[in-house]
C-alpha cells in the first residue's frame, strides 16, 4: 500500500476529466505548484513501496518520493525559496536545463545547510518544455537523488500554447518520470546502487494508467542514476517527438524506439484515437542486447553493476485506453516551432574535452583532472558561440550534462545524428570509445567567482564515490566560468 501517493493521486485528477484510479499501482501525478513564486521544502519522508514496512525516502513539500511540479512561464521573474530540512545533510536545488546566473543555478557552491533557505531569483529565459530540478551538492547528489529528491519543472510559452497539442496536465499530458531502486532486505533503498531492481515509473512500482482515446503527450525524463531507457510500446507502433531537452522541435519525429540518457528529457506525442475504450497497451524499455558501455546493459542480474532490469525488456507503464477527452487533440500536427540550431560553421572557438581513466574499474575524470571545487577548468568569453567535443574512453558509455546553455549536436564520430536528437539539448550519450561534438552560444550572464558545472549525469560518475571500494575518487566533473 502507498497510501499517501493515492491521496495525492486523487487530488491531482480531481478535475472529473479521468476516472480517479484508487488502485495504489495507479500512475501517481505530482501534484502543480504554479505563479512566480516557489516555496520547496526537502524533508525526510516514507513510502511504502513494498509489501510490509514503510521506506525512508526525501521528498519536497511533504512528497513521499519525487516533489510536486513547478510550473512557469518563459518570461516570468521567479523567486525560488528552497529549505533544507534534513537533520544532517546539507543539499543544493539546482534547475537542471536552465539559463540563468550561475550564482542561481544550485551546483555545489550553493550549498544549503540544514535549517537554512536559499532564495535566488531569476528570469525565465528557456523555452517552453521539460526541465527538472534536483540536489547536485558533490559526493552526495547519488544518495540524495536515490533517496527520491527531485521534480519536474514545466515551462509554458506562447508559441507552445498556440499549437494544437495535449496539455490538460494529467490528464492528456502526462509526466513520466523514470527511475529505479534496489531495495534492502529491511526494505530501505540501498543509496549504493547503481541500478534499480524495482522499475519506478513517478514512484509508482508497477505504474498503470488510463488514458483517453485521442493523441496524448507523455513528458518523459530519465531521472536513474546511471541506467539508459531504450523506450517503445510492446506493439512496435510509432510515436512522435515533438521536444528534446530544451523544448519543440521543427515538426514531429517518428519513432519506434527512443533511447534516454540520465538526465535527457524528451516529450513524445501517442495516438490513441483509433483505439476503443478498453484497449491496452504497454510501454516498455527494450535493453536487451546491447554491447558493452551501454548503461544497464550488463548481463548481470545482482551485484555492484547487475539488475533484474538489466540486458532485458521491462514494462514502464501499462496503459488502458478511456473515453476521449472533452476537446482533446485528435491528429499529430504537421509542424510545431521552428528551430534555429547552431551548426558548426557557427563556432568560433573550438575545444576538446575527454573523458579519461586509467582503464576498467579506475576512477573517471576529465582530461585526466579529478573534479576539485577550487579548480576552473575551463573559461568561455561572454557571448561567443563554441564547439565543444567530448572523447570518450574505451571503459563505459557517459551521459554529458553542460549547465547554462541549451546545445545543438552537429556531429558524432560513430556516424550520423539522430534526427529527434536535432533540437536543443542539454545532455547527451557519449558512447564507449565514441565522440560527440556540440555547438552552444554562451549568453547574457557572466562572472569571474561563479562557475557553472560540466559533468556526467550518471550520479555515481559525478560523485566520483565507488561504494565498492569505499572511496573517493574526485569525481567526473569539471567548472567554467563565463567571463
Ligand atoms: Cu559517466
Amino acid at each position: 500500500m502507498i497510501p499517501t501517493l493515492t491521496l495525492l493521486a486523487l487530488a491531482a485528477c480531481s478535475d472529473g476529466s479521468k476516472s480517479v484510479d484508487t488502485d495504489p499501482t495507479g500512475l501517481w501525478i505530482p501534484p502543480v505548484i504554479e505563479g512566480d513564486t516557489f516555496d520547496l521544502t526537502l524533508s525526510e519522508s516514507s513510502q511504502a513501496f513494498l509489501d510490509g514496512d514503510a521506506t525512508p525516502t526525501y521528498g519536497y513539500n511533504g512528497a513521499t518520493f519525487w516533489g510536486p511540479t513547478l510550473r512557469m512561464s518563459r518570461g516570468d521573474a521567479v523567486q525560488m525559496q528552497v529549505t533544507n530540512d534534513l537533520r544532517m545533510d546539507d543539499t543544493t536545488a539546482h534547475w537542471h536545463g536552465f539559463h540563468l546566473p550561475a550564482a542561481a543555478d544550485g551546483g555545489p557552491h550553493q550549498r544549503i545547510s540544514p535549517g537554512e533557505t536559499w532564495s535566488p531569483s531569476f528570469t525565465v529565459m528557456n523555452r517552453a518544455g521539460t526541465y527538472w530540478y534536483h540536489p547536485h551538492l558533490h559526493m552526495m547528489t547519488m544518495e540524495q537523488i536515490a533517496m527520491g529528491a527531485g521534480g519536474l519543472i514545466l515551462v509554458d510559452d506562447d508559441e507552445e500554447a498556440a499549437l494544437p497539442l495535449p496539455r490538460t496536465y494529467g490528464v492528456d499530458d502526462i509526466p513520466l518520470v523514470l527511475t529505479s531502486r534496489r531495495f534492502n532486505d529491511d526494505h530501505t533503498i540501498d543509496t549504493d546502487a547503481v541500478y534499480g531492481d524495482v522499475m519506478l515509473t513517478n514512484g509508482t512500482p508497477g505504474a498503470y494508467t488510463t488514458l483517453p482515446a485521442g493523441v496524448v503527450r507523455l513528458r518523459i525524463l530519465n531521472a536513474e542514476i546511471e541506467r539508459s531507457y531504450n523506450l517503445g510500446f510492446e506493439d512496435g507502433r510509432t510515436f512522435w517527438v515533438i521536444a528534446t531537452d530544451g523544448g519543440l522541435v521543427d515538426a514531429p519525429i517518428p519513432v519506434t524506439r527512443l533511447p534516454m540518457a540520465v538526465g535527457e528529457r524528451y516529450e513524445v506525442l501517442v495516438d490513441l484515437s483509433g483505439q476503443a475504450v478498453g484497449d491496452t497497451l504497454v510501454l516498455q524499455s527494450f535493453n536487451g542486447g546491447f554491447p558493452l558501455g551501454f548503461p544497464g546493459g550488463e548481463p548481470n542480474t545482482s551485484g555492484e553493476f547487475g539488475s533484474l532490469l538489466n540486458n532485458t525488456t521491462f514494462d514502464v507503464l501499462r496503459v488502458t485506453v478511456g473515453a476521449p477527452a472533452d476537446g482533446g487533440v485528435t491528429s499529430i500536427p504537421d509542424t510545431l516551432a521552428p528551430t534555429q540550431l547552431w551548426s558548426a560553421a557557427d563556432a568560433t572557438v573550438e575545444r576538446t574535452i575527454a573523458i579519461t581513466d586509467d582503464g576498467p574499474g579506475t576512477p573517471f575524470s576529465f582530461d585526466g583532472q579529478p573534479y576539485d571545487e577550487d579548480v576552473v577548468n575551463q573559461v568561455v568569453h561572454l557571448g561567443d558561440t563554441e564547439s565543444w567535443t567530448i572523447t570518450n574512453n574505451r571503459t563505459f558509455g557517459h551521459a554529458f550534462h553542460i549547465h547554462d546553455v541549451q546545445f545543438s549536436i552537429v556531429s558524432r564520430s560513430d556516424g550520423a545524428v539522430a534526427d529527434h536528437e536535432r533540437g536543443w539539448k542539454d545532455t547527451v550519450f557519449v558512447p564507449l570509445g565514441e565522440s560527440v561534438s556540440f555547438v552552444a552560444r554562451f549568453d547574457d550572464y557572466a562572472s569571474t567567482t561563479d562557475p557553472y558545472m560540466y559533468h556526467c549525469h550518471m550520479a555515481n560518475h559525478e560523485d566520483g564515490v565507488a561504494p565498492s571500494h569505499g572511496e573517493h575518487t574526485g569525481g567526473l566533473m569539471g567548472q567554467f566560468l563565463v567571463e
